[in-house]
């Protein structure tokens, strides 16, 4: 309850905070755009992680105010990149269930557009496996006039839900993301190999872009390129971090 409290508090007095990861293309070495990661900023506890307050956020329904926060922010920073002469950097944000079942989802998206000025095709949503399967025509629904305002989608944590494949083909996604427990897997037994060439190879018939998520060695990511992975991220380039450090580490770069 003190948790709850203390939570209602931070998303109505800007309490929370938004961490930005680098997601690489596996082809060129450039940034393609970054995943947006929620804090709470507790005077008390310091950044608390997402691990240890979004199941709460789901159960008591604070997820609702809070993903809207969350889309708001990550609009207005990907619009303050832009002005700032970064250039166009997409942001991907994650979307828990009970948010992607709001009916007014999409209403709360477009707010978050306008509002801040931010393109909507530099917005993309992260849903997992789980919210989209049930009821199917429903997500489907959803999904549409969710591409229908011109941001992306992408299934995050693809591998370890139940994803029926046939339905697959029908939602407009346009990348999964690779669980990191496969990309883990690389290199330590054939298994994860095998995984990971199946569900890119899918991906490509789909014609969807393959997201591995959690990479943290060199050799990861070689193979991962090898077997046609798009796109990188993980540790090895970049820990989620503040806005201004993102920058620095950027132009560390170039
Ligand atoms: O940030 P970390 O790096 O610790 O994230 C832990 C988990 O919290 C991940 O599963 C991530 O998808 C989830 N998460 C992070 N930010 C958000 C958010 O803004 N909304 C939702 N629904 N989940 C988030
Ligand atoms: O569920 P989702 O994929 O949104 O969660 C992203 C989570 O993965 C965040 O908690 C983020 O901090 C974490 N993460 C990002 N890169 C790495 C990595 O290289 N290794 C590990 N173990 N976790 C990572
Ligand atoms: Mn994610
Ligand atoms: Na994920």
């Amino acid at each position: 309850l003190r948790v709850e409290a203390g939570l209602r508090h931070a998303i109505e007095h800007g309490g929370l905070r938004l961490h930005y990861q680098p997601i690489m293309d596996a082809r060129t070495g450039q940034v393609s755009s970054v995943e947006a990661l929620v804090r709470w900023a507790d005077p008390e506890r310091g950044l608390v992680s997402p691990l240890q307050f979004i199941g709460i956020a789901e159960d008591t329904g604070l997820i609702v105010p809070l993903g809207e926060w969350v889309l708001n922010e990550a609009c207005a920073q990907a619009r303050r990149w832009l002005d700032a002469g970064w250039g166009e950097i997409p942001v991907a944000v994650n979307l828990s269930a009970r948010q992607f079942q709001e009916p007014d989802l999409d209403r709360v998206v477009d707010r978050a557009l306008q509002r801040t000025g931010c393109p909507s095709h530099l917005l993309q949503l992260e849903i997992t496996e789980s919210s989209i399967m049930e009821p199917v025509e429903q997500a489907l629904q959803t999904m549409q006039r969710l591409t229908s305002l011109g941001v992306q989608l992408a299934i995050d944590d693809f591998g370890t839900g139940y994803s029926s494949l046939s339905q697959l083909k029908r939602f407009p996604v346009r990348k999964l993301k690779i669980d990191r427990s496969f990309v883990n897997d690389l290199g330590s037994n054939d298994r994860g190999e095998a995984l990971v060439d199946a569900i890119v190879a899918l991906a490509q018939k789909l014609g969807l872009r393959t997201v591995a998520e959690g990479v943290e060695t060199e050799h990861q990511a070689q193979w991962l390129a090898r077997l046609g992975c798009d796109e990188l991220q993980g540790y090895l380039f970049s820990q989620p971090c503040a806005p201004q450090d993102l920058e620095n580490w950027w132009q560390g770069r170039v």
